[in-house]
């Protein structure tokens, strides 16, 4: 780096916001991979998710969060909670989500948490969603109100609208540091957890409501050469009339979400997958602390 140039910034940036509000899609579209999965059902991430994108001027390091929730209790849900507290005390600056033109009660207690100590920058996604425009700007200027937000980016991801411009907001507010990971670095997340994500994310997009709740997917074998992988992989689920609605008419139903995600992992390792899926019951589970730690979850 030459003596003119201006000092290199790295940071940590969080994403909350409502489930669904559009975290994970933003991360993947800001990082330009797919490293969180995403579905139209709420509650969908669980997990922290950390994804890098390194630029000439900046390394981002977004963690992508669990949405969070007032309505429900539980062990798994007040995990998910915690992690949103957790990572809000440890960023540099975060993403406060709110979809264009709504404003939830769930909103307003996320807006309570927010940290004086980090930058918030207010982040309006799924403007594509919003046909008149001009309807945005009393909305906006009323969240804005409600707290020192350090700028205000309207963005849709699904469309790539305004990431550069956010991006750009938020580099400014980065700390001065040397990067912190190596260029090529996308997740902290193994490859193992991220092929176990993108099956529940199969199961998430088409299963009903009822079911994804209370399903986990475990990897449970891994043989890998250079040329080609197999893997099994097991689905738990809470009930055993779970087990008949996951699987469908002569395993039909399971089959189809199996070749789904057989063709993600595929591309993922890039080589050609051999998947394996099988079911088992295993009751309550998220109601219990120690099988969330058996399952991986923090
Ligand atoms: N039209 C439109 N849809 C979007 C946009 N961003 C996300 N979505 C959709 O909104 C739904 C939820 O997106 P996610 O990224 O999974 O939302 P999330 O906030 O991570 O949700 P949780 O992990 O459940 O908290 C999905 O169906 C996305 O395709 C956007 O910019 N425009
Ligand atoms: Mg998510």
């Amino acid at each position: 780096m030459s003596q003119t140039s201006p000092p290199y910034r790295c940071g940590y940036v969080a994403l909350v916001g409502r489930p669904n509000v559009g975290k994970s899609t933003l991360t993947n579209a800001l990082i330009g991979t797919k490293v969180s999965i995403t579905s139209s059902k709420a509650q969908t991430t669980r997990h922290r998710i950390m994804g890098v994108l390194t630029r000439d001027d900046a390394q981002f390091v977004f963690v992508d969060t669990p949405g969070f929730q007032t309505r429900h209790g539980g062990a798994m849900n007040k995990m998910m909670n915690r992690v949103v507290s957790q990572t809000l005390a440890d960023v540099d600056v975060v993403l406060f989500l709110v979809q264009a033109g709504q404003w939830t009660t769930t909103d307003e207690a996320l807006l309570q948490m927010l940290p004086q100590s980090a930058k918030v920058i207010l982040v309006l996604s799924k403007t594509d969603t919003v046909k008149d425009k001009g309807s945005l700007f009393p909305f906006t200027a009323e969240v804005a109100a409600r707290f020192n937000f350090a700028a205000v980016v309207p963005v849709s991801a699904v469309k790539s609208r305004q990431l550069d411009e956010l991006l750009d907001e938020i580099a400014k507010h980065l700390p001065e540091n040397e990067p912190y990971f190596e260029q090529d670095m996308l997740t902290d997340r193994p490859v193992r957890f991220l092929v176990a994500e993108l099956i529940r994310e199969k199961i998430f997009r088409m299963v009903g409501d009822e079911l994804p709740y209370g399903t986990t997917v475990i990897i449970e074998q891994w043989d890998e050469s250079d040329a080609h992988a197999s893997i099994g992989a097991c689905v738990i689920v809470q009930r055993d009339s779970h087990r008949p609605i996951l699987l469908g008419a002569k395993g039909a139903h399971m089959k189809r979400m199996a070749t789904e995600a057989r063709q993600d992992i595929a591309k993922l390792l890039d080589k050609p997958v051999h998947l394996e899926v099988y079911v088992k019951v295993k009751k309550g589970w998220t109601d219990r602390q120690s099988s969330l730690r058996e399952f991986g979850y923090e």
